[in-house]
């Protein structure tokens, strides 16, 4: 799959913002500062689509991106610690109601640090996602600030934390484009699948 010219669609701060796409919505969670922007920019190989910043807590709104075969919707960012009780209610609020219109996403890459053992908050997430049936790949971001031999036990130790499949924790970066191919591969996967019959077959 040839992704050029990927394009930002609309923003969306509630439920009505939502919007009803004709081809798969690929939803990218984590908590903020993780590379969810990044990782929207380095598979448009734009670096100026998403907006990234050192400031965790920067995107607030639902933004969604037109990759032409597919949309990615990028969400806010989970566990910012200085975010106002009812800035994470709405916060809260806002992604109940994104998740929970499940049949409108058709798969969600939920990215973690690499670096890190998974959060409360991911950990929370990944129940969530289940919770929903919703078919979901761990992406672990920023793989270029591991030296190449600690990429895979950090693969390995991620995905047994979370009881995941070492397949379905790819690592990802940014900076040096690992893991883009992968993830790729991945989405062409989802998007071939139609009908639905052959998610429940994954689910
Ligand atoms: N070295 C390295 N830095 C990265 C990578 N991905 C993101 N970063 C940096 O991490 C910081 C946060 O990246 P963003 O992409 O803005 O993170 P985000 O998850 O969108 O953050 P919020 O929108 O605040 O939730 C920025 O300074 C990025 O440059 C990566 O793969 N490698
Ligand atoms: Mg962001």
């Amino acid at each position: 799959m040839l992704i050029k010219n990927a394009k930002f669609v609309t923003s969306a701060a509630d439920k009505k913002g939502f919007i009803r796409a004709d081809k798969p919505v690929i939803a990218v969670c984590g908590k903020s500062n993780v590379g969810k922007s990044s990782f929207i920019n380095a598979l448009a190989r734009n670096g100026k689509l998403a907006r990234t910043s050192n400031t965790p807590g920067r995107t607030r709104l639902i933004n969604y991106f037109d990759f032409g075969e597919f949309i990615l919707a990028d969400l806010p960012g989970y566990g910012f610690a200085k975010v106002a009780r009812q800035e994470k209610a709405k916060w809260a609020r806002l992604l109940e109601e994104f998740f929970s219109e499940a049949e409108r996403i058709s798969h969600v890459f939920s990215l973690m640090d690499i670096r890190h053992d998974p959060t409360a908050d991911d950990k929370d997430m990944i129940t969530y996602l289940n919770h929903y049936v919703l078919p979901f790949t761990v992406v672990a971001t920023k793989a270029d600030k591991l030296a190449k031999t600690r990429i895979k036990p950090a693969v390995r130790s991620l995905a047994a934390q979370i009881g995941m499949a070492e397949g379905n924790v790819i690592a990802f970066s940014a900076q040096d484009g690992r893991g883009r191919d992968d993830v790729i591969e991945k989405i062409e996967r989802i998007i071939s699948v139609n009908g639905g019959e052959e998610y429940e077959e994954i689910l």
